[in-house]
């Protein structure tokens, strides 16, 4: 009898259950199709690293003279306050760059001002080669500042360029280094860091991402990443229900594309690591720019062979110039401070100006051929694109409810890029030009240190296995060369993402943020010696798997 209706309680429950797995992501899309009101439903977002507008684009201006960029009279002096000083010339004969240019908040400062007082309006970008003069590298360097790629040397960009949006007055959100500017791009604020070193947030940054804002409308949004995901920097992308989201590039992101499952916001993240089997492809110096090309020829050409590309836009843009000349001044006035929040001392920088001009590319079959887009209208009129202009436009596109800070509600916003037609393009290129080979001179280094960005990384993935409470976090990364970085972060973020499966399969709150253990703590308390520790930790890794 109780069995009899505890069956006939269940039967109906596992078929319900069953016909919604099997209907969900689809029956969830269709859904929210109908609630977008626009004609992007899919917005893909790529974050190429530290290069500026002039130094990847600049020369484009030779094929479309409307583009704000080279004509080759432009030049920085050696020394901005000596009026007879020599004079470096802007040059197409950008290659393989290494080492990387400075690009800290005071050389930022004295690139863009040329000194140390930054009350020039607008500011007169002659500081970029005394800048890198004060870096001591080998002769020259002052010349790789100033050099840009020929079109032909990018010509996957120079085709999307062409072919689609290209957006010569956007700028980095902030004029400091990457992972601020990162953090912009998903949350209109870097929650006052100014660097790359905030080893005290070991839980992530807390402010709220566009993530949050998307999940609040019940949109669909996820992460496909190569070694180790930049956007787990944030606190709430740590909580079990938002972990499942990351998916392996390799394994999920062409398969997804191409079965009409991308989410209503994607995040695609590039290699941050250069090794001889999957050399980088960030464009981040010394990394070979040749790879990055590559990498967006294949998530374009993945995209644009999916079922969703007729509702997509795939936004390109770099976190940061690198170091590397741009002439387009940097906005100074009445930017919005995002959240009260200052950077630490000595500066105590309000976030009160943007940082350079940096390449952005808008792609989707809904935008003119050739267009070129400059200053936004509005929202204020000094509103600039920056990265806060992400969020601000997926705000607008999606229907959001609130803006994020008051820097996402300033920026300007570019959805009517693609509201000029009544019907999506069917002329899209579904195959781009190959880029060279390999830009590199010298062979690929996995014994290299890491680089400031690299060693942040490290940071991130010892917060999520728990090896931040070690002693020697966070200077982790000090001594590990990229091989090893690889390994380290990899490993953590397979088990951390493992662990998020697991635990919310055993029913934990789904806004738990994950914590694990360090498995050398673990170790350590351990009584059973005699192990070595790499046999101990793998046997740990696979006993929580
Ligand atoms: C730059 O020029 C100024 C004025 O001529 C001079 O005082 C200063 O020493 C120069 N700086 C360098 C690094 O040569
Ligand atoms: C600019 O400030 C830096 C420290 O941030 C200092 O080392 C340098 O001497 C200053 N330069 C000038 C020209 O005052
Ligand atoms: C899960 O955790 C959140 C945040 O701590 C809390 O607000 C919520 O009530 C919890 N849900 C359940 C079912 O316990
Ligand atoms: C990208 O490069 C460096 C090296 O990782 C990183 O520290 C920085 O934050 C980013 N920006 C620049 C210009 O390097």
């Amino acid at each position: 009898m109780m069995e009899k209706r505890l069956a006939m309680k269940t039967t109906p429950w596992c078929s319900v259950f069953l016909v919604l797995l099997l209907l969900s992501p689809l029956e969830v899309h269709a859904k929210k199709h109908r609630d977008i009101k626009g004609p992007i439903k899919t917005v893909v977002v790529v974050v190429m690293e530290n290069r500026s507008f002039d130094h990847m684009l600049g020369w484009l201006k030779k094929l479309n003279p409307e583009i704000d960029g080279l004509t080759g009279t432009e030049s920085n002096p050696t020394n901005t306050t000596d009026p007879n000083a020599r004079r470096v010339f802007v040059s197409d004969n950008a290659e393989f760059v290494d080492p990387d240019p400075g690009h800290s908040f005071q050389a930022i400062r004295e690139q863009i001002f040329g000194q140390n007082d930054t009350s020039a309006v607008p500011p007169p970008m002659n500081g970029f080669v005394q800048q890198a003069l004060t870096m001591e590298y080998e002769k020259g360097f002052e010349e790789r500042v100033m050099s840009g790629f020929r079109p032909e040397v990018v010509p996957v960009y120079t085709a999307l360029a062409m072919e689609f949006a290209l957006f010569d007055k956007w700028f980095a959100a902030a004029p400091t280094s990457t992972q601020p500017n990162r953090l912009y791009v998903h949350s209109a604020t870097s929650y006052g860091a100014m660097s790359n070193v905030r080893a005290d947030l070991v839980h992530g940054f807390p402010q709220k991402p566009i993530f949050s804002s998307l999940s609040d409308a019940g949109l669909s949004w996820g992460v496909y990443y190569q070694n180790i995901p930049a956007t787990l920097f944030f606190q709430d992308l740590r909580k079990l229900k938002n972990v499942v989201k990351f998916k392996d590039y390799s394994m999920f992101f062409k398969l997804h594309a191409k079965m009409g499952l991308l989410p209503n916001y994607a995040v695609v993240e590039q290699r941050y690591f250069d090794l001889n089997l999957f050399p980088a492809n960030d464009d981040h110096p010394s990394h070979d720019v040749a790879e990055g090309q590559k990498f967006i020829k294949e998530v374009y050409e993945t995209l644009r062979a999916s079922p969703q590309w007729k509702d997509m836009l795939l936004l390109i843009t770099y976190d940061e110039h690198g170091g590397f000349y741009d002439h387009v001044p940097t906005p100074v006035t009445n930017v919005p401070n995002p959240d009260g929040l200052t950077g630490p001392s000595p500066y105590y920088f309000a976030f009160d100006r943007l940082g350079v001009r940096v390449p952005t590319i808008a792609i989707s079959p809904w935008i003119n051929k050739g267009t070129v887009v400059h200053e936004p209208n509005g929202p204020t009129p000094d509103s600039q694109y920056e990265h806060s202009s992400v969020a601000a436009t997926v705000k607008k596109i999606f229907g959001l409810d609130n803006f994020l800070t008051r820097r996402d509600k300033w920026a300007g916003t570019f959805e009517e890029v693609f509201s000029q037609r009544t019907e999506p393009r069917d002329d899209c290129p579904t195959e781009l030009p190959v880029p060279p080979w390999s830009l590199r001179h010298v062979p690929v280094n996995e014994n290299r240190p890491l680089t400031e960005f690299q060693q942040e990384l490290v940071q991130l993935a010892s917060q999520l296995n728990g090896d931040h409470v070690l002693e020697d976090y966070p200077n982790l990364g000090k001594r590990m060369n990229v091989k090893q970085a690889n390994d380290y972060v990899t490993d953590a973020v397979a088990r951390f993402i493992r662990e998020g499966e697991k635990q919310l399969k055993a029913g934990i709150n789904e806004s738990t943020i994950l914590q694990l253990k360090s498995v050398r703590q673990v170790f350590e308390e351990s009584p059973s010696t005699g192990r070595s520790e790499r046999f101990s930790r793998s046997s740990l890794l696979h006993q929580s798997s």
